[in-house]
């Protein structure tokens, strides 16, 4: 199989959960650093528009969104597994409230006025303004929580989180699952890169501890790649063929009137709402898939979860 090429960077919270999935997969991967804020070339073409991080390529097959990559790794290696048979649905469930609820507050807590001014400390003004600049045209319409609302929202959600980690060392026991990588990474950067609010989490000493314990499973062994090299990459590989990639479903799931081959749009449902175009070559029960074809990149398949994700006929179609 072609190399694992994850395009992150190192504060990226939904990064510090795949880099995790690596690390217990015993997985190497090379590491391709992107920028935090827009203009992201090297990105876009790759990906064809979709610009969020982290996004894991293999050979000239991009898979956006890291819960899409979270079934790309366990196809991969599907040992220890992130989906016990036993807590297939409860711990998917968990997973998504973890990535959308539990990381909207713990954001609102995190970017209070004391957490911003800590981020960019010593920073020029200039790069906090950019950076505020490129997240809000990000947010779109979508509703940002008031610090205090999202810190008492944030010290429940850690509570029961604690209530789990009490019962067992990992959230649903003895060993880790998707839930686990979920709940952990907006809870990590709290912790790692904002710590002068990091006291919200004082009440709660067994979420310390089960931290710790995730924190000690490591990325993993990784190597330094460049973008360039990356695209390269892209270019001289061929796309896995729909229905042999590392998709574990393939069968054509119609909930639209899009037939295959049409030309589409992929768009996030919300934050960062830059689309992806191409030519719709699956569309399963779980995910969908674009053929398209870049000027450096080549043609690439780039692979979306349905999931929190909007598919549209392209305007010009
Ligand atoms: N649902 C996406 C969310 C990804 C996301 O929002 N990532 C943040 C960084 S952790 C982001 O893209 N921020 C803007 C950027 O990096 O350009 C996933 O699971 O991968």
């Amino acid at each position: 199989m072609p190399d694992l090429i994850l395009h992150h960077y190192p504060t990226s919270p939904f990064s510090e959960k795949i880099r995790l999935v690596l690390g217990l997969k015993k997985l190497p991967w090379k590491s391709v650093i992107i920028p935090a804020i827009m203009p992201k070339p090297d990105v876009v073409a790759l990906t064809g528009g979709y610009r969020k991080t982290p996004f894991l390529q293999v050979g000239a097959d991009i898979y956006c969104d890291s819960a899409l990559i979270c079934d790309v790794l366990e196809h991969v290696q599907p040992e220890p597994t992130l989906y016990p048979p036993h807590l297939k649905g409860v711990s998917r469930v968990f997973a998504q409230w973890a990535d959308t609820t539990l990381f909207w507050a713990a954001m609102a807590h995190n970017l209070q006025p004391k957490g911003a001014a800590h981020m960019f400390a010593g920073a020029p003004p200039e790069v906090a303004r950019a950076f505020g600049e490129d997240r809000k045209a990000m947010t779109g319409n979508m509703v940002r929580l008031r610090p205090a609302d999202a810190t008492a929202a944030y010290r429940s959600y850690l509570r029961r989180i604690a209530h789990m980690a009490e019962e067992h060392d990992f959230l649903f026991g003895m060993e880790p699952c998707i839930a686990d990588f979920a709940a952990y990474h907006p809870l990590w950067y709290t912790r790692t890169r904002v710590p002068v609010v990091a006291d919200v989490m004082n009440a709660t000493p067994a979420v310390a501890e089960w931290m710790d314990r995730l924190e000690a499973i490591g990325h993993g062994t990784l190597e330094k790649f460049s973008a360039a090299d990356a695209i390269t990459v892209a270019n001289t590989s061929e796309p896995m063929p729909a229905g042999a990639n590392l998709l574990i479903d393939s069968a054509f799931q119609d909930e639209h009137g899009i037939p295959l081959g049409s030309r589409v749009s992929i768009t996030p449902e919300s934050f960062g709402l830059e689309s992806t175009e191409g030519e719709l070559i699956a569309a399963t029960r779980m995910h969908y898939t674009l053929r398209r074809t870049d000027q450096r990149a080549g043609t690439v398949h780039v692979h979306f979860p349905r999931i929190g994700y909007v598919l549209k006929k392209a305007d010009n179609a």
